[in-house]
């Protein structure tokens, strides 16, 4: 019997032990799990993002044969792709209907007071569909100036109430790490995020508007309706609404159509003539592509320069954005 009993004891002892090790145990177990599962979704959003991106890098291939055989003129609403799960949109965006930050200085070099009033302009109709603290400030237009006028002459506006002082070499070079001021035209919007008071949120809220290419003419048939009021004073929302409105259908040809529209004065039809254009040749286009694979999405923007006599389009940038 006595034997018996111990060999019990035992059993009960060893089934003790065991149960602490499973219970001691169990939540490395757990934990081993969870960090897979965890794992395994980090891994499948990377593949899907990857397949995104890979999407919308073929999203942009399409914009450049589409340009290859269609003038910008006639690409409106966004073109959309679709394969299985995957969802791509392509938007063309004209440069030409943009204002053209290297035009702030005239071919002589003096500050153009026209091209300051319509980017002054165009800050403000832009910040008010903006909350206060994402305003972008008048400081960016004397800051253009002297970003791209040759002298080192700070910039001091006197008709601009606030933030009116523009900013040269002497500014740059005692930031960290030091530079100087390019003092000349630029070659890029991202440069923008080297200027005096410009983040990349900033920039963000500008690039509809903006561009640093052209012949500084705005394109009717393409501008932003708030471009469209930026352009002089006299044109209101409602006769941007109707430049707008008609192009959709019959875009502008010539000026005379232009004439007849309800509203146009004399005096605006004169300013319009001076600083846009019903017709312009459009070589650089901007492409923006949007894709997504099962919730994950990843877009691209590029600058596309198109030939109209060769049909060649080059690629001059693309930006993950
Ligand atoms: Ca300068």
């Amino acid at each position: 019997m006595k034997p018996k009993h111990v060999t019990t004891k035992r059993g009960g002892f060893v089934l003790v032990v065991v149960l602490g090790l499973v219970l001691a145990l169990m939540p490395l177990v757990l934990g081993f799990n969870l960090k897979t599962r965890h794992h395994l979704r980090t891994t499948d959003a990377l593949q899907r993002s990857r397949q995104a991106l890979r999407f919308a890098r073929s999203g942009l291939q399409v914009a450049i044969a589409t340009l290859r055989h269609q003038d910008p003129c006639s690409l409106g609403a966004p073109r959309h792709l679709e394969l299985g799960s995957a969802t791509c949109s392509i938007t063309f965006i004209a440069v030409q209907g943009k204002l053209n930050v290297n035009r702030l200085n005239d071919s002589q070099g003096r500050p153009d007071r026209r091209r300051i009033d319509q980017l002054l302009r165009l800050i403000d109709l832009i910040n008010k569909e903006l909350d206060p603290d994402q305003r972008i400030g008048y400081g960016l237009v004397p800051v253009l100036l002297d970003w791209t006028d040759k002298d080192e002459k700070t910039t001091l506006l006197p008709f601009v109430q606030q933030e009116n002082k523009g900013a040269e070499s002497a500014y740059y070079q005692g930031l960290d790490p030091p530079y100087a001021c390019d003092n000349r035209p630029l070659i890029s919007l991202r440069q923008f995020t080297a200027l005096k008071g410009m983040t990349p949120a900033t920039l963000a809220r500008l690039r509809d508007y903006l561009t640093v290419h052209g012949d500084g003419l705005v394109a009717l048939n393409h501008a932003p309706k708030l471009v469209l009021q930026a352009l002089s004073p006299q044109c209101g929302p409602a006769l941007a609404q109707m430049i707008f409105d008609r192009r959709r259908h019959h875009p502008w040809k010539h000026w005379e159509e232009l004439q007849q529209l309800p509203g146009m004065t004399a005096s605006l039809f004169h300013t319009l003539k001076r600083v846009a254009t019903p017709n312009a040749d459009h070589p650089f286009v901007e492409v923006r592509v949007q894709s997504q694979v099962s919730g994950i999405g990843r877009s691209l923007w590029a600058l596309l320069k198109r030939n109209s006599s060769t049909k060649m389009v080059d690629v001059l940038e693309v930006e993950e954005l």
